[in-house]
């Protein structure tokens, strides 16, 4: 390969797709332990994470971080795995930027 397609391919390499990470309200779940997930597995202050979940309480949805795929999903499933050994609802969702 010649030093001008070297140079071409490596300009039009694209970044990878991001995806945002949402919490969802639900009746259950109180509001101590969505904070503490925010500060836990999404690594917000406690004052950042305050806020966030009062949206979520009010709006129905919060956006908690915009990650590459395999980071999103594991966000996903740390939020689930911790919810349901504390016997709480929550859930999050991942959705393409
Ligand atoms: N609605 C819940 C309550 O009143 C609190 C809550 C906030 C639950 C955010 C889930 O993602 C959530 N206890």
């Amino acid at each position: 390969m010649g030093v001008k397609e070297e140079i071409k391919e490596s300009t039009t390499l694209q970044e990878p797709k991001k995806y945002k990470v949402y919490l969802l309200n639900d009746d259950y779940t109180t509001m101590d332990f969505v904070v503490d997930v925010l500060c836990d597995i999404f690594h917000k202050s406690y004052e950042e994470a305050v806020n966030i979940m009062l949206t979520i309480h009010k709006q129905g949805k919060g956006l908690c971080g915009v990650y590459t795929y395999e980071i999103a999903e594991t966000k996903v499933d740390q939020v689930h795995r911790l919810a349901r050994a504390n016997q709480f609802p929550l859930k999050a969702v991942m959705e393409e930027e």
